[in-house]
């Protein structure tokens, strides 16, 4: 790394000095350099060092004798090893590792992802490549949105007619498709290697179409409001109909029955199990889009549904609709509407922190990852502000998004991927980088407009780590707003596109 030349470093940390001669681990691939300069590494882990650092942030110093690294917990350990792997580079000479001095310390406790395995079918294969690249950019939590009207994608021995009969398609007709019990527990351990912890959806009272397909006892009658059927002129897939897999991507249209006499039992079998299968803390019910469902019955299912979670011992999650309802104490808000809310929209999301809770922000306008770019994107919706380029998904400010909730009534930030447009990994990761460099700054780094935190020095820093994206195969979106670097200097293990 030249002096003056911007460190590879997404999210960028808390306090980063260079200077000094670098470390050199010595001729060979990137990837065996890397290994090395690991393996060789002085590497504290204390619980002592929590008062300092916390249970994720680590110092980090590189000289031209190695690598120390310091943490409280394995998870600093990891995130400090993560800046090394993003600060390996390559002169004439080989493989190198600047000198530098790092402190660094994650501003939010919930740094998260979300995707959407519903509305198209996302394979175990999949969801393990992002969870490695999501963790590379120190986010610690995959939400899986598993359940939508298109698809029930996840196999219950309480239950097992809801996935049978519920998994056979998805949005466009696709093959659709389903995790056992095992291909779960893969992906949570995929996830607990790397630090991170995931969070089941089971979305409710709205979102529910493929439950009537096992359970029509359960399922109101759908609700073709003038949008719906506008999507469906626009988008196709035909008109929702009780019994028949919905393929088409019209949103609000489907309820359960708040009078349905099975459906406490029936919620409480199935939160039941999907608790038992989570080992995180974090249960999340849905709340959204209940267009169909009238008030009382939105307060009644959400509020039943809160209290539910809360007794399987995990922290309930709702989208922030649900602050309109009684939810339990403490339950989290996941904020999806705008950068600037729209009327009504704040008052919900607050509800939540006046009640002992507190927020996720995803603004739609922002880190929703499934808008298209431009106008040209392929893939992708528009009805979040029309495109978002990158600069958008990165100017924003966490605390300033929704009034009167500063930052300590906030968990953290997620990134969304809903799938409607989305199938495919190719598609997939064009639509989640770069953008999801973005999420993890807004999660990790300090508030924008502070020293590093600008669009500037981010595209500088993005634009420096696709030869790492491309050695690791990652097919981002080359978005003209980023000058993209070519190529890691003068490194013998490297092929460049
Ligand atoms: C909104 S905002 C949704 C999803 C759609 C998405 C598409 C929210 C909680 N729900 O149902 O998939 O827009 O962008």
């Amino acid at each position: 790394m030249l002096p003056g030349m911007t460190l590879p470093l997404v999210p960028w940390p808390s306090s980063v000095v260079e200077g000094g001669r670098p470390h050199r681990p010595g001729p060979g691939t990137r990837a065996e350099a890397l290994a090395r300069v690991l393996s060789d590494a002085v590497r504290i882990v204390s619980p002592g060092l929590a008062g300092e650092l916390g249970e994720e942030g680590y110092a980090l110093r590189v000289d031209a004798g190695g690598v120390h690294l310091r943490a409280a917990a394995e998870a600093g350990a990891f995130y400090a090893e993560r800046t090394v792997a993003q600060l390996l580079t390559a002169d004439a000479d080989g493989p190198l590792v600047p000198a530098v001095e790092v402190r660094d310390v994650p501003r939010f406790r919930h740094r998260g992802v979300m995707l959407d395995v519903a509305r198209r079918f996302h394979p175990v294969e999949t969801v393990e490549a992002l969870i490695e690249r999501a963790a590379d950019l120190k986010l610690n939590a995959l939400h899986l949105h598993l359940t939508d009207d298109q698809g029930w994608r996840l196999e219950l021995d309480s239950h097992p007619e809801l996935a049978e009969r519920g998994s056979s398609t998805g949005v466009g007709s696709g093959t659709g498709g389903r995790y056992s019990r095992g291909d779960f527990a893969r992906i949570v351990a995929h996830a607990a290697a790397h630090h991170m912890t995931v969070i089941p959806e089971f979305d409710l009272p709205g979102h529910t179409h493929a439950i009537g397909l096992s359970h029509p006892e359960l399922a109101a009658a759908p609700v073709l409001s003038e949008h719906v059927l506008e999507v469906v002129r626009e988008h196709g897939g035909g008109e929702p109909t009780p019994g028949e897999p919905y393929t088409g991507m019209a949103v609000g249209f489907s309820s359960l029955r708040a009078d349905a006499p099975g459906l406490e039992t029936f919620l409480r079998e199935v939160i039941g199990e999907i608790a038992e299968l989570t080992p995180g803390p974090l249960l999340h019910f849905g709340g959204d889009e209940a267009l169909g469902t009238s008030r009382a019955d939105y307060a009644r299912m959400v509020g039943l549904a809160s209290r539910i979670v809360a007794e399987t011992g995990k922290t309930p999650v709702a989208w922030h609709e649900a602050g309109a309802a009684d939810t339990a104490r403490g339950t989290i808000g996941q904020y999806w509407n705008f950068v600037v809310p729209e009327p009504g929209h704040a008052e919900r999301a607050r509800a939540f922190v006046e009640r002992g809770g507190r927020l996720i922000l995803s603004p739609a306008d922002a880190i929703y990852l499934d808008m298209k770019y431009d106008a040209e994107s392929p893939a992708g919706l528009v009805w979040a502000n029309g495109p978002t380029s990158v600069r958008r998904s990165y100017e924003w400010e966490p605390a300033a998004v929704v009034p009167g909730v500063a930052e300590g009534g906030l968990l953290g930030v997620e990134a969304a991927i809903w799938t409607e447009t989305i199938g495919g990994s190719e598609t997939l990761e064009r639509m989640v980088f770069p953008r999801i460099a973005s999420a993890s700054e807004a999660a990790w780094s300090g508030p924008l407009g502070s020293e590093q935190r600008t669009w500037q020095e981010f595209r500088a820093r993005v634009a420096a780590m696709a030869p790492a994206w491309r050695e690791q195969g990652i097919r981002f979106f080359r978005s003209p707003e980023i000058p993209w670097a070519e190529k890691r200097t003068a490194d013998p293990g490297i092929s460049v596109e």
